[in-house]
């Protein structure tokens, strides 16, 4: 039921949010929180970010960004505007208005959603949480989330009633990390609210920012539409990934069927096979769906089968540079393998469930002699074995048995390791048409 109070107090907050007046807080300050915070502080909203790790928040009150999409000049600028602010300090909700949570939802170990990120930010929040304040979760989750674990921790025992002097939404991050073109400014943001008046405060509220809100009807439609999102992308990757496998099988060259389907102007899109699937979205969010309808006795088919797909693709890898070296009759055990390119996809610094990873144990399984080079990955730890990249890329090139491309970086001179290298296992076509029936390149 609508009182005047309850009018006032969203109309209160509406008008702040409106006037830049309301004070915001992310909680989170990672890939999708600080481009998010620095969004919001430059439209005029003064902003704190909150994260558990000092490091960040001191690196921020420094005026550093530790994230490639933001630069450290417009962090500065901020903090120097007092614009934007960090803190590992939780209190420092007490004093805002709008919360949006940009927490880390990973998989366990068993494959299960790890759900505890949220969990724990909900419990801070229930804490502080005060009448008159919208929060948006942000971080990729299953269908049901918002409504089943976040409402009932922010509304037991605060006294909170939801629509009325408290309102709470979803609205799915959508950064593509290095990418310019389409940034968190401009990118269209759903929004879906537990009632129609969450969805109007927390649309507002992004509205002063962001280009273009689309407001749906409820959480569970905006954490579904990322979900098809990421499980259209992942289903076919896996089906591009198998294209692969049976082309090899049928002895055609699929990177070349690839971009003969890919002049076709409608009904088609473009994706190309890899080595496996990295990134903390793409492998990850669709499995929070096939988990969710698992407990309800369904089986997302389309997933577990491409998951199966796409996990399998870097144990493909290896049977193709034992193919590759048995040419040049060496057996992979013994045998030099350089592995060009660790990050999980070109020209960005993160290596979260990057196949390099899982190659590069595999290949230790095997008994190669293993070593990685990558421009941006100066250190990894795979499994406890540190390894560093090599410092001279082409004398690795030249003493390699096999240099094995796993992520095309485009910094690299593809022509000069082609003239280098004894023999090549091109797993990104990243030697394009000079790779193409060259006798020591192979490719997936
Ligand atoms: N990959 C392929 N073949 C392809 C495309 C990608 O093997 O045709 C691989 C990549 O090498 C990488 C993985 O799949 O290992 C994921 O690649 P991605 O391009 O989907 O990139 P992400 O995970 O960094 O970002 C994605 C966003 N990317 C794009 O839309 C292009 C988007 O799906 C989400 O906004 C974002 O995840 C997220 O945060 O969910």
């Amino acid at each position: 039921m609508v009182t005047h109070t309850t009018l006032d107090v969203k109309e209160q907050l509406i008008t702040k949010l409106e006037n830049r007046t309301a004070r915001i807080a992310i909680l989170g300050m990672g890939y999708v929180g600080l481009p998010l915070a620095t969004v919001f502080a430059e439209t005029g909203f003064e902003v704190i970010g909150i994260d558990p790790h000092l490091a960040k928040v001191e690196a921020l009150n420094r005026g550093e960004s530790y994230i490639k999409d933001v630069s450290t000049e417009q962090v500065k600028r901020l903090v120097d505007a007092k614009k934007l602010s960090a803190t590992a300090d939780f209190a420092a909700i007490r004093q805002a208005d709008a919360v949006s949570i940009c927490v880390p939802t990973p998989l366990r170990k068993t494959g299960d959603p790890d759900l505890s990120f949220i969990l724990s930010a909900a419990d801070e929040l229930a804490k502080y949480i005060h009448p008159g304040m919208v929060v948006v979760l942000e971080s990729t989750t299953y269908p049901g989330t918002t409504r089943e674990l976040l409402l009932p921790k922010l509304t037991e025992n605060t006294g909170l009633e939801i629509g009325e002097n408290f309102f709470l939404a979803f609205s799915p991050e959508r950064v593509d990390p290095g990418r310019q073109d389409w940034t968190t400014i401009n990118t269209p943001k759903v929004i879906g609210g537990i009632t129609p008046a969450c969805t109007e405060v927390s649309a507002t509220w992004y509205g002063q920012a962001l280009e273009r809100v689309v407001p749906v009807s409820s959480t569970e439609v905006a954490e579904m539409t990322k979900l098809l999102e990421n499980t259209f992308r992942m289903i076919n990757i896996g089906m591009v990934n198998e294209m692969a496998i049976m082309c090899d099988r049928l002895g055609i060259d699929v990177w070349e069927v690839i971009e003969a389907a890919g002049t076709k102007p409608f009904g088609f899109m473009k994706f190309t096979p890899g080595p496996g699937l990295g990134g903390h979205c793409i492998p990850i969010d669709p499995l929070y769906l096939s988990w969710k309808l698992r407990s309800l006795n369904y089986t997302a088919r389309f997933i577990e089968l491409a998951s199966e797909i796409n996990t399998g693709m870097p144990r493909y890898v290896i049977s193709k540079v034992q193919d590759a070296l048995n040419e040049h009759q060496k057996a992979l055990k013994g045998s030099q393998v350089l592995v060009l390119g660790a990050a999980y996809k070109p020209d960005i610094d993160d290596l979260r469930e990057s196949p390099a990873l899982d190659v590069i144990g595999l290949l230790h399984q095997k008994g190669a002699r293993v070593t990685y080079h990558d421009p941006y990955i100066p250190h990894l730890d795979d499994d406890g074995v540190e390894m560093t990249s090599v410092p001279d890329l082409f004398q690795a090139i030249r003493q390699a048995d096999c240099v094995v491309i796993i992520t095309n970086h485009s910094s690299y001179d593809y022509a000069a390791i082609l003239e280098q290298a004894q023999l090549i296992v091109d797993t990104r076509n990243a030697l394009g048409v000079e790779g193409k029936n060259h006798s020591k390149v192979f490719r997936l």
